[in-house]
């Protein structure tokens, strides 16, 4: 008889059987309750060390661009003597450092939260120059890579930690079991972020800001309301994000930050079942000439995102 989706074990129920491996049991039904969960010095020496070092290394070899590349997204004020590397795109292709954290105990935790079986979606180590130009508008990160199921997740770590002053994440609480939301403006083009009068109508009041030590790790679900202020401090506040989908999450548009670890499996097997979510999704231009970063984006730089 061929085999049915439902002969198997249904993913949360899975998911509740194993028992998790980096995080705690409060912390994942934390995260799977609120669509956030924030860990504190979770990165520990000398991995954390490497990975300050390594920031800095690239943002030295940011000085020898003068506009954004394949690599670097810089600001428009980057000049070779005051760096202004917004982005460093697809980490996990420019160092194998960064490929060993993300398929490491950074893969654990997202096995923790929506394993056994996951696959690794795209990285990036985002900046903020207190330049003005840093600031990151509320959005929801699932209509910049549709999937079949809204269970991706990102996981963030705060190289040098973060404090208020820093710009650092601010999530909506419980957001993510909510629609997904319009982020394209009145007329037809591509924001990467909800319009100010829909931004007006969420219960900001309930907004939680992720201040955190250096080492310390946040995590947001693909439907998870978030964004970021401007930074007032000169540090740079490095936040190097991961995401991951689970196995059974499949794409239906282009990876927009696609890097030859593009859908690897990190942790389990790969799911021959694809699983929906009901709720409808908004898709994002077509991305598949190329894609600048949420900054242009939202900043309107970037045209490709223009319908
Ligand atoms: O760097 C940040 O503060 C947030 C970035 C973010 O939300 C994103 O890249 O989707």
């Amino acid at each position: 008889m061929p085999e049915a989706q439902s002969d198997r074990l249904p993913v949360a129920a899975a998911r509740g059987l194993a028992a998790p491996k980096v995080l705690t049991r409060d912390q994942v039904a934390s995260y799977h309750a609120n669509g956030y969960v924030a860990v504190e010095r979770l990165i520990k020496q000398p991995l954390l060390k490497q990975l300050q070092d390594l920031a800095q290394e690239f943002i030295d070899r940011s000085r020898k661009v003068s506009a954004s590349d394949d690599v670097f997204d810089v600001a428009p004020s980057h000049t070779a003597q005051a760096p202004k590397l917004r982005r460093l795109k697809t980490p996990d292709e420019q160092h194998p450092l960064f490929w060993e954290t993300a398929t490491g105990i950074i893969a654990d935790v997202a096995a923790d939260l929506i394993g056994p079986d996951v696959t690794f979606h795209h990285s990036k180590l985002n900046f903020k120059w207190a330049d003005g130009t840093d600031q990151v508008r509320w959005h929801q990160d699932i209509s910049f890579y549709p999937h079949t199921n809204y269970d991706l997740l990102t996981i963030g770590v705060y190289l040098h930690g973060a404090a208020a002053d820093d710009g650092p994440l601010m999530v909506l609480p419980k957001s993510h079991l909510g629609p997904v939301c319009n982020q394209y403006d009145a007329k037809g083009a591509w924001t990467g972020s909800l319009s100010d009068a829909d931004v007006a109508k969420l219960p900001l009041d309930q907004a939680v800001t992720i201040t955190l030590p250096p080492g310390s790790v946040t995590v947001h679900n693909a439907v998870t309301l978030h964004a970021s202020g401007n930074s007032k401090s000169k540090t740079g506040r490095p936040l190097l994000l991961f995401a991951y989908a689970p196995a059974d999450a499949f794409p239906y548009t282009p990876n927009p930050s696609k890097s030859r670890h593009d859908r690897a499996l990190v942790r389990g097997n790969p799911a021959r079942w694809a699983r929906m979510d009901p709720r409808p999704c908004l898709v994002p231009p077509d991305w598949s000439k190329g894609y600048t970063s949420i900054y242009a984006a939202q900043a309107g730089e970037d045209k490709s995102g223009m319908m």
